[in-house]
């Protein structure tokens, strides 16, 4: 019989228990424990009160259960002597039909990280999606967590143990997070759009108007019209997709929504995407319910932000609020090709990009869903935070230029080595960036162009990146960078060409939107986390003419990002979905 939230709220302690046996392997404490913080207000905040008892108990218990999971492909499943749910999830990811070279394999991973940790391996192996992991992807990812840190590794297995939880209560319940499948699926889908060099290699690279990234225009702007039921759809001048869902008056006010749909190299598939499938999710439900808000809904998937195949980033959306520069037009790609070329060779209308400024008087304000691409609610066990603030940023281009000489016959007070002098810089902008939690620095791009093994550097080129919380932040630090570069080419008698390439003001939440995604997100059971935002989105675009939020979503493995192991789970992505449609509900409650 499918578990509802009011009788379990209702049942006696012992009563509760019962029907919660199995949630935990061999530990009914914990959901013992959790009667007494009934009543519950949904299934997310059960699954949070069972977390919470867990990371209450401390660490003995938690380490006891962890070591009541048993071996992945063990001896008690080739004795089949596990309990139920754990026989039914290693069957339905294929642990049971081991090759023997994976049961051997799994074997020596299982011997391998129970003598490095002194605990099982706890993998919830019917993975994000909750259809199962393959084997493949079991075993690389027990290989990948064997190299942890053993307090990583200890956390990582509690936050196993309360997915595999969350799947066994989901089951209970009855409960198929459909609207967080839907987001999972389309985020596969898209991912088979890889530009070349990467797509062989089974990595997800999407750079500006390559064919992968028409593909994924087109791909967005079918799903939209076929599957979720919008209005108006098409792709700007600029190649970003824009859907509109009408409200009850076409002329009425829009809610301005999205996220960009370009990636960096060997990108993971939900940074950017999620904010544009989230909305699309909620205009499908819209749609199928017939349903038309007193406001429009106008989701964007931005053609551009990451600056990838050329240095500007944010594209898309400076289209959108009037800041596209002409002069990006002749920037060339690592090939030559002006974005100039590249427009027009997609068949966009260079002409149309200045019409394509927003006037923000006909739009309530801008959201935008996103992946936290951070820590934070991983570890706190948060499937959703609020952000209340979007780091400010600056990026340059850097070139230190010296003298290329035979590095077995010069001297080294002789030398005018230019990546010496970069190495040098870079130790420096850790130090600084470093000397105050608000600020961030990064060299993601260096090289010595036409570089031999026996010649010292007569060039060295590397981008820098400083962002802060504050305007003022970023600019003291960069101000210090800065002067710091000039006096290491000073002293080692070299000089330098610099280019900024990206500023972009720190944008605060706007309180309002602030507080609407705060209700929505406590509408669900959870509790309103706020969060300052290191990375840049689009929403810091936007800021500069409506107000905006953001509302994260908690990633997987860390909250790794920018990196193939990003993931989150199709829990979250359905909790993220009925977030926002709880935010459209209040904005229709306050149209009155
Ligand atoms: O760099 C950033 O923070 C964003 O991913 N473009
Ligand atoms: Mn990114
Ligand atoms: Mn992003």
């Amino acid at each position: 019989m499918r578990l509802t939230i009011e009788p379990l709220n209702a049942a006696s302690r012992d009563e509760f228990a019962r029907r919660l046996d199995g949630i935990y392997e061999h530990s009914p404490w914990i959901v013992e424990h959790a009667a007494a913080r009934r009543p519950f207000a949904s299934l997310a905040q059960l699954k949070l009160a069972l977390v919470e008892v867990v990371r209450d108990a401390g660490r003995d218990a938690q380490l006891a259960l962890i070591r009541a999971h048993p071996e992945l492909a063990g001896p008690a499943t080739a004795a089949n002597a596990l309990p139920a749910e754990s026989a039914h999830e290693q069957v339905k990811a294929g642990l049971a039909e081991c090759t023997p070279e994976q049961s051997a394999r799994l074997q020596k991973l299982n011997a391998d990280y129970r003598a490095k940790f002194g605990f099982p391996f706890v993998l919830a192996v019917l993975g994000p999606r909750g259809t199962g992991l393959s084997k493949a992807e079991i075993i690389a990812t027990f290989e990948r967590r064997l190299g942890h840190h053993p307090d990583y590794e200890f956390a990582e297995c509690l936050r196993n143990i309360h997915r595999i939880a969350e799947l066994r209560l989901d089951d209970r319940f009855g409960f198929e997070p459909a609207l967080g499948n839907r987001v999972l699926d389309w985020a596969e889908a898209l991912a088979r759009h890889s530009d070349p060099g990467y797509a062989e290699r089974g990595q997800l690279t999407v750079t500006y108007l390559t064919a992968a990234h028409r593909a994924c225009a087109r791909q967005l702007v079918d799903w939209m019209r076929a599957e979720c039921g919008f209005d108006e759809v098409g792709t700007d001048a600029v190649g970003n997709v824009v859907g509109v869902y009408h409200g009850t008056d076409t002329y009425a006010k829009r809610l301005l929504t999205g996220s960009h749909y370009d990636t960096v190299r060997n990108a993971g598939r939900y940074d950017g995407r999620l904010g544009i499938f989230v909305p699309m999710a909620c205009v499908r439900e819209l749609a199928r319910a017939r349903r038309r808000l007193p406001f429009g809904l106008e989701v964007v998937g931005f053609a551009e932000e990451e600056g990838q195949r050329y240095k500007a980033g944010f594209l898309g959306s400076s289209a959108l609020t009037g800041h596209f520069d002409a002069a990006w037009l002749d920037q060339r790609d690592a090939d030559g090709v002006p974005m100039r070329a590249a427009i027009e060779r997609a068949g966009l209308a260079i002409a149309d990009i200045p019409r394509l400024a927003r006037d923000a008087s006909k739009y309530l304000g801008f959201v935008e869903v996103h992946i936290e691409q951070g820590p934070v609610l991983n570890e706190l066990d948060l499937p959703l935070g609020i952000v209340t603030s979007i780091n400010g940023g600056v990026r340059f281009l850097v070139e230190i230029i010296g003298m290329a000489s035979h590095a077995g016959t010069t001297p080294m007070d002789r030398r005018r080595d230019a990546a010496v002098a970069a190495a040098e810089l870079l130790l420096y902008v850790e130090k600084r960036a470093g000397s105050e939690p608000a600020v961030v620095g990064t060299a993601g791009m260096l090289e010595v162009p036409n570089g031999s093994i026996n010649v010292v550097p007569g060039r060295c080129r590397f981008s820098l990146d400083l962002r802060a919380t504050t305007d003022a932040a970023r600019d003291a630090c960069t101000r210090d960078v800065l002067a710091e570069l000039a006096r290491i080419c000073e002293r080692r008698g070299l000089r330098c060409t610099i280019e900024e390439t990206m500023r972009l003001a720190a944008a605060p939440s706007a309180p309002a939107w602030q507080a609407r995604w705060e209700r929505a997100v406590q509408s669900l059971g959870l509790p309103a986390h706020r969060m300052p935002c290191g990375a840049g989105h689009d929403a810091m675009k936007l800021a500069q003419i409506m107000p905006q939020a953001m509302l994260f979503v908690r990633g997987l493995n860390a909250g790794i990002s920018h990196n193939p192991l990003e993931a989150i789970t199709n829990d979250d992505a359905d909790l993220a979905v009925r977030a926002y449609l709880n935010l459209l509900e209040q904005l229709t409650a306050e149209s009155g």
